[in-house]
């Protein structure tokens, strides 16, 4: 074991992946928890890019490309199959936040329903990155892409929430900076018999617009200003990772990033706000300690 986490590796070394790119650590760490007996169904996206340039890849697991839409419905069709031959193969999906919150939602929607025994993992660059940056439902209130070239002018989709409100056991929100608790986490969703959802946070060097080495830094200071909160929701039940003893000011953040340096001071107070509202609305859920 090292830090905590097995010394196996499922992803080679080689792969495509800008530097800086925190996909690779975050796929590593992930199949770390999942272990040798994994299946991946990997929809189109960077991931899927950098890791299988035909005729090479990078997975040292059995692993599946499917459409940008329906990585969950392909994958409840293995999950099935597993499951009526015996076996307790884990199922992992990973697709990005386009892929999730948008066109692979209703996809992603059955398979909750249906209750298959999958672990849904989506890695969010608030925007679709490999087709040249485009606004997704997951980018944030005023970030620059290029179809929001004066800033998005919405807030971004509480995914995880509406996914919780399927009842399903298992929802959480992991961020690569801390890397036990996203490993933690993946065991803890492989351990119940039904469908989990993991929301990783995940920079982007040329589409968030900041220096390689920065990553993990801007990561770390994503949860020390709120930015992004870290959560479970167990059978419905909230319950946050940790809350800040006193949040950074969230300028911090937004200006290791060029695709905030257009902002006004009411720009930075909305998000403030918006940030300052999810918090509420979390924290009120897990104090009422009533089920999504
Ligand atoms: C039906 C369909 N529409 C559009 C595309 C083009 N396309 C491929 S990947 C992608 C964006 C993916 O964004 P995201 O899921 O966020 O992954 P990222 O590239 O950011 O990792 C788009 C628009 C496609 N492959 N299929
Ligand atoms: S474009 Fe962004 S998500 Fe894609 S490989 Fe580069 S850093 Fe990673
Ligand atoms: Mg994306």
């Amino acid at each position: 074991m090292i830090y905590g986490m097995p010394e196996e590796e499922y992803i080679a070394p080689g792969h495509g992946a800008c530097a800086g790119c925190p996909l690779p650590i975050i796929t590593r760490i992930i199949t770390k928890a999942s272990g040798e007996d994994t299946i991946i169904v990997n929809a189109t996206s960077c991931l899927e890019v950098v890791t299988s340039p035909y005729p090479h890849t990078s997975w040292k697991l059995p692993w599946v490309h499917t459409a940008f839409e329906n990585s969950a419905a392909v994958a409840s069709g293995i999950e099935a199959a597993v499951k009526k031959s015996g076996k307790k193969t884990n199922i992992l999906v990973f697709a990005g936040d386009g892929g999730t919150f948008d066109i692979g939602l209703q996809a992603l929607s059955g398979m909750l329903e249906r209750g298959h025994r999958i672990c849904f993992v989506c890695f969010d660059n608030e925007a679709y990155m490999n087709t040249g940056v485009q606004r997704s439902g997951a980018t944030p209130l005023h970030a620059w892409t290029t179809t929001t070239p004066l800033g998005k002018k919405e807030r971004k989709k509480p995914v995880a929430e509406i996914i919780a409100s399927h009842h399903i056991p298992y929802v959480a929100s992991a961020n690569p900076a801390y890397h036990k608790d996203l490993y933690d986490k993946v065991k803890k969703a492989l351990s119940f018999d039904g469908p989990s959802f993991i929301h990783v946070y995940s920079p982007c060097v040329p589409g968030w617009k900041y220096e390689s080495r920065k990553t993990i830094h801007i990561c770390r200071l994503a949860v020390e200003t709120g930015a992004w909160m870290l959560y479970e929701i167990e059978n419905g039940f909230v319950k946050i990772n940790r809350t800040p003893e006193k949040r950074i000011p969230v300028e911090e953040y937004l200006k290791t990033q060029k695709r905030f340096s257009h902002l006004s001071k009411k720009d930075i107070e909305d998000i403030e706000n918006d940030i300052e509202d999810s918090w509420q609305r979390m924290k009120n859920l897990e104090k009422a300690k009533a089920r999504i």
